[in-house]
């Protein structure tokens, strides 16, 4: 995918208070300085950034990716799964109406949506459900995406193991993923090859791919070679911090 623009969120001090099945803490310090090296990576791909500042009320909101979709210059707010992370919208709204269509999910107060449980790959658009995305809410969304672009092919794809669909499984190629042992799809994908990685790098699965680069764990030889020969420049980074925070690549920016 080529991308032009970025918007991303300073993390807060509070963001050890975050969501997390992880029990580490958290080194603010260095947090902050692995999210300026990831927005000089965007920078450096060509990527325009616009850096929000920290919302303290909301110790998970540096994952803007969960607060939007964004598909052919418009934006679909969504309605996370996580109750205490709803308002991180609210806050994302203003910032995305100026530059951006807007949309809202619409639909009962049930319906939830995470971004990062959507997963595009060409023109496959796989909705995760988890506990964050239902299907009340991936059937907005679906809603949503084919106003959009009617040809669009979108599939509901439940799966366990990890927290977001792209926390296991990301898009390489319009026809090529990379997977981590740890998901478990309940069904096979109606397409895309996925190449799988090995156990010990099971985190590695999310990479984000923008401008004909992968941005990738260090330390994930496997992770780094397969990114290679899909064609990409393997940039890596350690974003350990964002880890603790069941956190990874994709969820730090909203790119279009
Ligand atoms: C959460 O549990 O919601 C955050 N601690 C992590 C969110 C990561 N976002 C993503 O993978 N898209």
């Amino acid at each position: 995918m080529t991308y032009c623009h970025a918007i991303a969120r300073t993390p807060p001090a509070s963001m050890a208070s975050g969501i997390t099945t992880q029990h580490e803490g958290i080194d603010l310090a260095l947090a902050l300085e692995q999210h300026a090296a990831y927005l000089d990576i965007l920078r450096d791909l060509g990527i325009k950034v616009t850096l929000l500042g920290p919302e303290e009320a909301y110790p998970d909101s540096h994952f803007v990716e969960d607060t939007a979709i964004i598909h052919s210059k418009v934006a679909i707010l969504t309605r996370p799964g996580a109750q205490e992370r709803r308002g991180e919208v609210d806050c994302m709204r203003p910032h995305l109406e100026h530059v951006l269509y807007l949309q809202e999910l619409g639909g009962d107060k049930e319906a939830t949506v995470d971004g990062g449980d959507i997963l595009f790959m060409g023109n496959y658009v796989y909705i995760g459900i988890s506990y964050r995305t239902n299907y009340a809410g991936a059937e907005q969304l679906k809603s949503r995406l084919l106003e959009i672009n009617p040809s669009l092919s979108i599939h509901f794809i439940p799966f366990e193991g990890v927290l977001h669909l792209k926390s296991g499984l990301t898009a390489l190629g319009p026809d090529l993923l990379l997977g981590s042992p740890d998901i478990k799809l309940h069904h096979p994908l109606p397409a895309g090859h996925i190449t799988w990685l090995p156990r010990e790098e099971a985190h590695a699965a999310n990479v984000l791919v923008a401008n004909g680069a992968a941005l990738i764990f260090n330390n994930s030889p496997a992770a780094h070679a397969i990114a290679h020969h899909a064609g990409l420049k393997p940039i890596t980074l350690d974003i350990s911090e964002f880890r603790k925070m069941d956190g990874s690549f994709t969820c730090l920016s909203l790119l279009w």
